[in-house]
């Protein structure tokens, strides 16, 4: 069954691709000095009305201010902010991901309604060019933005998606200076309109690499995480994007032919003035290259949540800003994103690398130099992210609780689960049982409206999972992982939604009580039980 849907949203569906949330490049962070020339202004595109509990990926074309002014972009940095200008804790409602695109130019490395110049989530990294390099801008252009944002809540929101922008005109003396620099979007799940992949709890070697340990990533298809240069050019900068329990992301340049030359990035690179410390030496000792494939960079996940890779208490590092690498039309790019697979699984993650470069441009050969040096987080802890959860929140432990009924199906309604919701009292709080080979079903009726939603699932955590929500809490971390998937109903294609309403626990769970929660709204908690 398909719902009908704003128009807006149909026309996402129709295009593009894409999505969520990363941001780009180079280092330095929220204190950097304005560039020479350059005017740091702050946009915000909205307001935009946010539904209880919303999920949804839309595209605004009308709310995204962009400069009057011919000129340059040297650094955006992203945020959320509500009317009264706070930006909301990340457990109340955050930014999934904004994708910033320039409608008036095309993509260049795939589908899409335009240049996908810049992207955020939560990670909020903030992009600045290497010195002597901008985004040409056109006064004129329009922008467009895809935005996801995420209320893990019942009450509704109203926010901006801001923009604080370094533009210097091109009027300005210090514009001649400046030479074009042009994206580059590189996503494990390029072309896809929400590009996500599953980390199975146990999967990989403790850490799961996509695609390399999904052996049904890209069956049959083409490999969605490559680009085959077309032009002789020099990479400029990029940064990774990764959800909660992402770890780092990496990128790879094969080119045809080509051998290392170990000496050459030995003494390149220890005579280089970053190989200060033992373990630069150390990797000194590494070519960058292994036969016709040299790693670029590893954009590395720096959690300043303290109970490590599981929220969004984030900050990744972004290429040092004299990172360059000489790239030539037939290489091919390729990224992969590396998750925390110990802890938990991570349903719909992402991975994905915007990179900027100067075609036609020289630089360092990465089979003669070393480059992937590391790079530099651009931001520390973000006070939106105190709230970690885990706390005692005075919620009953199932497996203590008398059996509930035999019920067959457990309906969800006003963001409650009918049966065995952990928040219930009395005899509706008792976990609904179900028989050892039998499933329970669980049926979001909050989806059953025009608009099919809000969504919700039902996610496995450990026991008791009881505690307070927050970013870190809870997690899809039970020892017998399930997840239903969001219940709800979206467009075909432009949707993290499952298109359905219903999903049935799996027959094979031994006898036991299960707890689960919402990834969607992680307040909501429930228990059910096998019986023999
Ligand atoms: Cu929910």
């Amino acid at each position: 069954m398909l719902l009908p849907r704003r128009a807006a949203s149909l026309l996402a569906a129709f295009i593009l691709l894409l999505v969520c949330a990363p941001a780009a490049v180079a280092a330095t962070g929220d204190d950097d000095p304005v560039a020479e020339g350059a005017k740091r202004i702050l946009y915000k595109a909205g307001p935009f009305e946010i539904k209880p509990g919303q999920n949804t990926i839309e595209l605004e074309a009308d709310k995204v201010p962009n400069p009057k002014v011919d000129g340059f972009i040297t650094r955006i940095r992203p945020d959320l902010l509500r009317s009264d200008g706070t930006v909301p804790a990340v457990d109340v409602i955050h930014l999934h991901h904004g994708v910033w695109i320039n409608t008036s130019r095309p993509n260049p490395t795939g589908v899409g309604v335009g240049e996908q110049f810049f992207a955020a989530g939560e990670e909020k990294t903030i992009f600045t060019l290497p010195k002597g390099y901008g985004l040409a801008h056109r006064a004129g252009d329009k922008w467009m933005l895809n935005h996801m944002i995420h209320n893990l809540t019942s009450q509704p929101e109203k926010v901006w998606i801001t923009y604080e922008l370094d533009v210097i005109p091109r009027t300005d003396p210090a514009a001649k200076r400046i030479k074009p620099a042009s994206p580059l979007w590189m996503d494990v799940e390029d072309g896809k309109a929400y590009p996500v992949f599953d980390v199975p709890k146990g999967g990989g070697d403790g850490s799961y690499t996509y695609p390399d340990d999904d052996p049904r990533a890209y069956a049959g298809r083409r490999r969605l995480n490559e680009w085959t240069v077309d032009r002789d050019g020099v990479l400029l900068a990029t940064a990774g994007h990764l959800h909660p329990g992402g770890l780092y992301t990496d990128m790879w340049l094969r080119r045809p032919g080509a051998s290392p030359q170990p000496a050459a990035a030995r003494s390149s690179a220890c005579r280089a003035r970053r190989a200060r410390t033992a373990a630069d030496k150390r990797r000194c000792a590494t070519p960058a290259a292994t036969g016709d494939l040299a790693h670029l960079f590893r954009s590395q996940a720096r959690y300043w949540e303290p109970a490590g890779a599981v929220s969004w208490d984030v900050a990744m590092t972004a290429t040092p800003s004299d990172w360059r690498v000489e790239v030539h039309k037939g290489d091919t790019l390729s990224i992969s994103a590396t998750y925390d697979s110990q802890r938990a699984s991570w349903y719909e993650s992402m991975g994905i690398m915007i990179t900027y470069w100067a075609p036609d441009e020289s630089g360092p050969d990465p089979f003669r130099t070393k480059v992937d040096w590391p790079g530099k987080v651009t931001h520390g802890h973000l006070p939106e992210n105190d709230n970690h959860g885990g706390e005692d929140a005075g919620l009953p432990n199932a497996a203590s609780l008398a059996d509930g009924p035999a019920a067959g199906e457990v309906g969800i309604e006003n963001f409650l689960y009918e049966q065995g919701d952990l928040t219930l009292s009395g005899a509706e709080l008792a976990p609904p049982t179900v028989n050892a080979g039998q499933s329970l079903r669980f049926v979001n009726r909050d989806a059953h409206n025009p608009t099919g939603e809000p969504m919700h699932t039902i996610t496995a955590c450990k026991a008791p999972c009881n505690q307070s929500t927050g970013i870190a809490y809870p997690l899809a971390d039970a020892d017998i992982p399930f997840d239903s998937g969001n219940l709800g109903f979206g467009p075909r294609f432009f949707t993290a939604a499952a298109n359905r309403d219903s999903w049935e626990t799996p027959k094979s769970l031994p006898d036991g009580t299960y707890n689960y929660f919402c990834r969607v709204h992680p307040f909501m908690r429930g228990a059910f039980r096998v019986v023999g």
